[in-house]
């Protein structure tokens, strides 16, 4: 029997195996990011596994995927319910002008700390909104909407073996093979050939939409290893002349204590696709739309904590029009150090971050989340232009409650989860007094 984290974890091995198979640089991405993990826990022993142990951030990864209907939102939640993965979060993708995208996301991930400590694998969804009238006419979503129901990304096989293992709370060792291998190849690059017309219609709008709605299957977009030392990441790969995107996303490196994630992104790789012309003759081509992604994570902030993060965004951004990313930088440095406490005592007595308490000692709550400007960014940074949209028309609603009904399941709010493992540990202090 291989019980659910046992599952969650041969995926998350599985599905890294078949990426690194179709895009290898991902494996120098992963062969770098252990180095850079081994290096920083050698030079600073003490204080490298504050947010982890180094076994669990060195095979920790984060994969991202796309769907095009809440049909196939519910179905792959539900392959992911299979391996103790759950909707946590809701984030609108269309709200930020400069990098609107006609997509809303979850991530499905562990959600206790305990099924965390075993494998925190993770993965950003995204689902397309093809009743958004900002991108797509009621003429274009009628068609876009016949083409996305006329495939099926989860055949019913993936599904009825997830339903067994939610039901069931793993699966017997044949069945967990099977249902492994058609997991894996759900996100497998397809070499069926893409109808060149029909996708650079949907280009037009958004890479994204054709990306989602211009092919008949999906896969996976990228796999995110995590390390301890985004900037020597960052450093080493320009060395090796990746083209990495010129910033690397969220809060800047500082001497003070890390919060919530930082983010960079090497340069989406031309990959060679098929495509068959109107003519209805089939060539060779390439698209760029899957990248190689690495994070670093720091401490989850508390409301009060996360308020303060979004303002200080908004400053930064406008005190940084118009400059280059090294300018930039040291903006976001400046108002980091204006605002935020140097220490972990700081963020504490501030209320600003979330802690727990083990054997008496006060350590900090790992931020497990994502953050949708840094999202937005990285999706941006990996598009060849930024689509188009009719800002003057109503877009269509969206929020937590559809993505809820649309999968028939509950989506975690990350603060919630946050605030109860910091109270369970609490009281858990309190009774031993
Ligand atoms: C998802 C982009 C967002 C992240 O880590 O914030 C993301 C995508 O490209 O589909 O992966
Ligand atoms: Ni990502």
């Amino acid at each position: 029997m291989q019980d659910t984290h046992a599952l969650r974890a041969a995926f998350a091995r599985s599905l890294s195996a078949m990426y690194g198979s179709e895009v290898p640089a991902y494996n120098t991405l992963v062969d770098v990011s252990t180095a850079v993990n081994a290096d920083h826990l050698a030079a600073h022993p003490d204080t490298a596994e504050r947010l982890g142990r180094i076994d669990r951030v060195t095979a920790e990864r984060h994969g991202a995927i796309r769907v095009g209907t809440a049909r196939e939102l519910a179905r792959v939640a539900q392959v992911f319910a299979a391996l103790g993965m759950e909707p946590v979060g809701f984030y609108d993708l269309r709200g930020d002008a400069a990098t609107s995208l006609p997509i809303v996301s979850t991530a499905f991930r562990p959600t206790t700390k305990e099924a965390l400590a075993i494998n925190p694998f993770r993965v950003f969804c995204s689902v397309l909104v093809t009743d958004d009238r900002r991108y797509f006419d009621e003429a274009l979503q009628a068609e876009l909407d016949a083409f996305l129901a006329d495939r099926e990304l989860f055949g019913d096989d993936v599904v009825a073996l997830a339903e067994k293992a939610e039901r069931e709370g793993g699966l017997e060792d044949a069945e967990a093979t099977e249902f492994l291998a058609l997991a894996t190849a759900c996100f497998e690059l397809s070499d069926e050939p893409v109808d060149r017309a029909w996708y650079e219609r949907l280009s037009t709008i958004s890479g994204v939409a054709a990306d989602i709605g211009g092919v008949r299957a999906t896969h996976i977009n990228h796999l995110t290893p995590r390390v301890l030392d985004i900037d020597d990441l960052y450093r080493r790969m320009t060395d090796r002349g990746i083209a990495m995107i010129d910033e690397i996303q969220g809060p800047p490196a500082w001497e003070g204590p890390d919060v919530l994630l930082r983010q960079t992104s090497f340069k989406a790789l031309a990959e060679r696709r098929r495509f068959r012309e109107v003519d209805g003759s089939v060539v060779d081509g390439t698209l760029s739309v899957r990248f190689g992604e690495v994070e670093q994570r720091g401490i989850a902030l508390t409301p009060k904590g996360r308020d303060l993060y979004d303002r200080l965004i908004v400053e930064i951004d406008e005190r940084s029009a118009g400059m280059t990313a090294d300018e930039r930088n040291q903006v976001k440095l400046d108002v980091w150090r204006a605002n935020w406490p140097v220490d972990e005592d700081g963020l504490a007595e501030a209320g600003l971050a979330f802690f727990e308490w083990v054997d008496g000692v006060r350590t900090p709550i790992v931020y497990e989340d994502f953050l949708p400007r840094s999202a937005a960014g990285i999706f941006a940074s990996n598009l060849a232009h930024a689509g188009s949209r009719d800002v003057t028309l109503e877009g269509s609603h969206r929020d937590e409650a559809w993505l809820a009904e649309a999968m028939g399941r509950t989506v975690h709010d990350p603060m919630e989860l946050y605030a109860a493992q910091e109270k369970a540990s609490r009281d858990a202090m309190e009774e031993t007094r």
